[in-house]
């Protein structure tokens, strides 16, 4: 057989084929790389910079300053795309390789896909030790990259040049799964990827992936509208699996006709607007009282694609009925069946369209979709008295909310945050009006995410004015990419609430009975206090900045600055100690069993009383 063949080196194998990726976007087809986030060092310098210079036009490189950074961005930008587009990030051999450890396992964790390609040492191994490896005295097939086994959906490392073609292959099949997606790390050996083979020109065709929508099994779905047709009390869990398959509508059409109340996920707020009567806000931990309420009690609770995680069922303890039915409405079986659930493996859209289908006329009980709705209003007022404006020379996170919320006005907004005090504070209290208008990265929740973030989701959002909420603490672990966005003109406007600490990490050493201790500045070990000038340092990354001394004045400083090109960083003073009471629900954090301090004797005693209401199973 004589196939063509075009020679390349590996590394522009890697290039042309991303290039050759395509997707349907509201009818175009559209590169699915959005582009590749690149920080060159030995490594991939030589091999995949040549190459993705070569294919600069049609796949553009994006200089980052942080490799976790970088990925993370990456990751937004996917996620901000409900994984219909994403991104590919290479780095150097060793400490770039290894910064994006953690942004591997944040994929990871939130289902998000990503093409990491780090350097890896020499597979000819001539020249070892080279820099920045790694040296197993009892494995030599061990580097530092095999950090990355754990924290992927797929791994591979290059050793030989045709082996990319089926790596890539495979790379783009979990990429685009809706069951498997997350992150792929491609290891690219450095020698490897400067050498030359024949490749098939077949391997670049143009190939164009559309989301694959899994129908429900028969008699999964038969056991489904069996458990719902009986139900009195049901609810309906809308976790991320919702935005990502696209099935607001959807969701909103099943909710309407079989009169079932609805209830958020970090991962799944704004799959309904904030607006609709059956959206009762976020569940769990960081839960309204509309949705707590109703979930203690419900007999059938409909998850879509939700993972399940401690702060959507308050650590087991929830849900209170004892004839509790769950249905794990799910793509991936890992989570379909999670704690006794009756799985029904299926795309949200499909399973929800089926299911109403054989639903028929079925209706909740019209005193379980009143009482839901009387919730919901008692829950509206409650969180307007949080939000409110005021004088308060510290205000809380909740006050600054509703003062990013007035601000905003009727502009098309994406929030994004990440880690502290405020996920919880904008799960209960942010109103999403659209679907993916709320951009929280709660799986693994990373500090240093936010600022990121934002950058990926302007990347991939250009329309939407893009908003950062973000905390001193998580400021200071990552804050380099805004530099990056005055490069790219990708403007997104960050809030950052100064609290001197980290605020939520206090509050929970209290409540578990700890003294305050290495949180907050003026708790830890120091010499001297550090005034952390935000403003001033922002700025110096190119960053149009405020320092407000109020809400009056921080509304003020966002209308002000609503239409600035650039990057703005607004910083405000906050209270660390004080959060929206209303709602929430216990969470399992472990108090230590024996201890000298009787707040902690006290605090283990609630402690063992709290265990007592949760579900095993
Ligand atoms: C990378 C990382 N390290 C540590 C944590 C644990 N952690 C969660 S929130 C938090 C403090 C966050 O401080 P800040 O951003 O100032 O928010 P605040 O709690 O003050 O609202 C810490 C240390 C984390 N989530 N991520
Ligand atoms: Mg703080």
């Amino acid at each position: 057989m004589s196939q063509k063949t075009v020679r390349l080196t590996m590394a522009q194998a890697v290039a042309r084929f991303l290039t050759r990726q395509m997707t349907i976007i509201d009818g175009e087809r559209v590169p699915i790389f959005g582009g590749v986030f690149a920080i060159f060092g030995h490594g991939n310098v030589a091999g995949v910079g040549e190459a993705l210079y070569g294919v600069r036009e049609t796949l553009p490189t994006y200089r980052a300053q942080n490799e976790q950074g970088m990925a993370n961005a990456a990751i937004a930008f996917a996620k901000a795309s409900f994984r219909r587009r994403f991104m590919a990030c290479t780095t150097s051999i060793g400490p770039g390789a290894l910064n994006m450890v953690t942004s591997a396992a944040l994929a990871h964790v939130n289902r998000l896909p990503v093409l990491l390609l780090p350097g890896d040492v020499f597979a000819n191994r001539r020249p070892d030790p080279v820099l920045q490896q790694v040296e197993s005295f009892g494995d030599g097939t061990i580097s530092a990259n095999d950090c990355f086994k754990p924290v992927s959906r797929y791994f591979d490392r290059i050793t030989r040049p045709e082996q990319i073609i089926p790596a890539l292959r495979r790379a783009m099949q979990v990429l685009t799964d809706p069951a498997d997606c997350g992150p792929v790390t491609l290891s690219l050996c450095q020698d490897v990827q400067a050498e030359a083979y024949d490749y098939p020109e077949s391997f670049f065709d143009e190939k164009v992936w559309v989301p694959r929508r899994i129908e429900p099994d028969l008699d999964e779905l038969a056991s489904a509208i069996e458990a719902l047709r009986s139900a009195k009390k049901p609810i309906i869990i809308a976790g991320g699996g919702v935005l990502y398959s696209e099935a607001s509508a959807e969701l909103a059409a099943f909710a309407e006709k079989h009169g079932i109340p609805v209830v958020e996920t970090q991962a799944g707020k704004s799959a309904l607007p904030h607006s609709h009567p059956l959206n009762m806000g976020s569940v769990g931990v960081t839960g309204t009282s509309a949705s707590n309420a109703l979930a203690e009690e419900a007999d059938v609770v409909l998850a879509v694609g939700s993972r399940l995680q401690d702060f959507t069922t308050g650590s087991w303890a929830l849900f209170k009925n004892e004839a509790l039915k769950i249905i794990g409405l799910n793509v991936q079986a890992f989570d379909a069946g999670k704690h006794e659930g009756q799985p029904l493996i299926s795309d949200a859209r499909a399973g929800l369209n089926r299911i109403s289908g054989g639903l028929g006329s079925y209706k909740a009980d019209s005193a379980w979709t009143e009482r839901a709705k009387a919730g919901k209003a008692e829950w509206l007022a409650a969180a307007e008295r949080a939000t409110a404006t005021t004088n308060a020379a510290l205000p809380s996170d909740a006050q600054v909310i509703g003062a990013v919320q007035r601000a905003r006005g009727g502009r098309k907004t994406t929030l994004v945050c990440a880690a502290g005090g405020l996920p919880g504070e904008l799960h209960k209290l942010w109103q999403a009006e659209e679907p993916g208008g709320y951009h929280m990265e709660y799986g693994f929740s990373t500090m240093g995410y936010e600022v990121a973030g934002g950058l990926g989701v302007k990347l991939a959002k250009p329309d939407s004015d893009v908003i950062v909420m973000v905390g001193d603490g998580s400021y200071m672990m990552l804050n380099s990419e805004i530099a990056s966005s005055i490069m790219l003109g990708a403007k997104f406007t960050v809030v950052l609430l100064d609290n001197a600490g980290y605020g939520c990490i206090n509050r929970l050493q209290m409540e578990t009975g700890g003294a305050n201790f290495n949180n907050l500045l003026k708790d830890t070990h120091h010499v001297e206090l550090p005034q952390i000038d935000f403003a001033a340092h922002a700025a110096a990354m190119g960053a149009v900045t405020r320092k407000v001394g109020s809400i009056p004045e921080l509304e003020a400083a966002l209308a002000e600055t609503a239409d600035e090109v650039r990057t703005t960083v607004i910083v405000i003073d906050t209270d660390p100690l004080i959060t929206t009471e209303a709602g929430g629900h216990w969470w399992d954090v472990a108090v230590p069993e024996v201890s000298d301090r009787d707040q902690v004797k006290a605090a283990r005693e609630g402690y063992e009383k709290a265990l007592q209401a949760r579900r095993f199973g």
